[in-house]
């Protein structure tokens, strides 16, 4: 799938280990503190596809696929896939390689898509970084393919975060030296058939900043469908600048601001409305980011307040936004894991509910950007714009200049009160009739053309031209 055919799609992240089972257990022990193995498989992520899908999915993202190192170290396990040894064999924890392939043929029977998890930066090896047995590498089974050793030690100092190790002493992430030809040409080589065997969509790439910008495009173009890199920094000039050598990258500048201005009810609204402007002018296109509030590597954002109405605004915010959500597994459930490994928990101990708070705020909010996609062929294209701030409320608006979708945000939480916002700047005029989707509120614009917003328990508001609503399965249409 091309960038622009994923810019529509959205994105249900798992790790492989940690969502469904072979056996379909909904009972089977998984203690995070432990990093071992619980037992998910690609067999069990098919046998649950109807839940994903069901949340309105389009697309997953799993863990790496590759042979893993096999031991049990004072770190754990392997379970999360980003310690690899054998590049062109699949983990047998997570099935075989017809498990996989089935996989791909499952999810695109249903008209999804796969995304699969890749590492270039690195391998992985049980034991200490000046001590590595090369020979346990496939390909990659001498030094010469290797930086020579020495722990990341200063993030501000680019040089040392492309050349240095990443893990520590327990187990080592030997850093391959991808100035070198041949390593690149293996590596282009690999994500070709790797992506041709398994009929792979899209990929997200690990470590990206650890490898020099050249290599990228080459890797991408390899690859030849859209690939989202992990930046790992909130910078938005460090961040977008990645954007110039790979497809997209993970919205990290987006996620601090929006983490802080939700996770509690004096969060900064401003910071979140400005970066808003700042990442349309400065990445090379907003709409191709991976927008998202949790993954395995931060605590769960219900780590920071259990409150739901915060969790939903949250939520509308990157379904709602320029860039492509992601929804990490779990999130539905509202599961509370703090740093890794809290943040890892066992899908399966939910038992699947789709009765659960989010997992249905989320199916409506993916129809709602299904409708605005299928409502507006400009939609996904255009630009979000941030048009009215308080410091509890944020309004913006995205789509053609006729008939945007606005959404508005509150951090008030649950306990808010009841009021009416008169928001002006919307570009809708007196007399136009709105939907308001999440209570169904039909609404006119009024003569001096505001929108009188329905507040209440700091939930968040989404208007759509009244007549855009039929046929999209909200308020009552079919
Ligand atoms: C294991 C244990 C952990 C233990 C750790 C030392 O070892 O499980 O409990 O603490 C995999 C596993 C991990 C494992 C690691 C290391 O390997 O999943 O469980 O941790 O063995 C990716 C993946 C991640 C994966 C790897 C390695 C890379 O998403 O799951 O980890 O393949 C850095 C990397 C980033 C990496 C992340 C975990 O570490 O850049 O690619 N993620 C700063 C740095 C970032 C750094 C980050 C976290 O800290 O700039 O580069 O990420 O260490 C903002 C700044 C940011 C700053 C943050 C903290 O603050 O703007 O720059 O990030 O304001
Ligand atoms: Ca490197």
């Amino acid at each position: 799938l091309t960038p622009a055919e994923w810019r529509s799609q959205s994105i249900y992240f798992l790790l492989t280990d940690r969502f469904g089972r072979t056996d379909n257990s909904v009972t089977a022990n998984c203690n995070v503190n432990d990093r071992v193995y619980c037992g998910g498989t690609w067999q069990g992520i098919i046998n649950q596809l109807d839940y994903i899908q069901g949340m309105g999915f389009t697309a997953i993202w799993i863990t790496p696929v590759t042979k893993q190192l096999s031991q049990n170290t004072g770190d754990g396990t392997s379970y999360h896939g980003y310690w690899q040894q054998d590049i062109y064999n699949v983990n047998p924890n997570h099935g075989t390689s017809d498990d996989l392939l089935a996989l791909s043929k499952a999810l695109h029977a249903r008209g999804m898509y796969l995304m699969v998890d890749v590492v270039a930066n690195h391998m992985g090896y049980a034991g200490a970084g000046n001590n590595v047995d090369y020979s346990v590498f496939t390909p990659f089974n001498s030094a010469s393919y290797f930086h020579s050793y020495c722990l990341i030690s200063n993030y501000n100092d680019q040089s040392n975060v492309e050349n240095c190790w990443l893990g520590d002493t327990t187990v080592s992430l030997p850093d391959l030296d991808t100035t070198q030809s041949s390593v690149q040409t293996l590596w282009n080589n690999w994500i070709s058939d790797l992506v041709s065997k398994y009929s792979i969509d899209g990929l997200r790439v690990d470590t990206v900043k650890h490898v020099q910008k050249s290599f990228w495009p080459a890797f991408n173009r390899a690859a030849g469908v859209y690939s989202v890199g992990e930046v790992f920094d909130g910078s938005p000039s460090y961040t977008c600048d990645y954007q110039n050598y790979m497809d997209g990258v993970l919205n990290y500048p987006m996620y601090y601001p929006l983490l802080r201005a939700f996770q509690t009810t004096s969060g900064s609204i401003s910071d979140l409305y400005n970066m808003i402007g700042t990442l349309s002018s400065t990445c090379a296109d907003s709409t191709l980011l991976g927008n998202f509030i949790e993954n395995h590597d931060n605590p769960r954002f219900p780590s920071y307040t259990s409150d739901y109405s915060q969790a939903k605004n949250v939520l509308s915010f990157l379904f709602l936004s320029d860039g492509i959500p992601i929804v990490y597994s779990g999130q539905e459930q509202h599961y509370s894991g703090g740093s890794d490994p809290a943040n890892r928990e066992a899908l399966w101990l939910s038992k699947y509910s789709t009765t659960a708070e989010l997992y249905k705020y989320i199916a409506t909010t993916n129809k709602i950007r299904k409708a605005a996609v299928a409502a507006d062929s400009s939609y996904i294209t255009s630009k979000n714009v941030a048009f009215y701030q308080d410091s509890h409320t944020l309004a913006m608006k995205k789509g053609s200049g006729s008939s945007p979708v606005i959404t508005v945000l509150s951090n008030a939480g649950s306990s808010g009160s009841s009021y009416t916002l008169y928001l002006s700047g919307s570009g809708y005029s007196s007399g136009t009739q709105l939907m308001e989707l999440y209570t169904c509120t039909s609404v006119t614009v009024d003569s001096s053309n505001k929108i009188a917003v329905p507040m209440a328990s700091g939930l968040p508001r989404v208007f759509v031209l009244a007549s855009s609503v039929s046929n999209s399965g909200l308020c009552g249409s079919s």
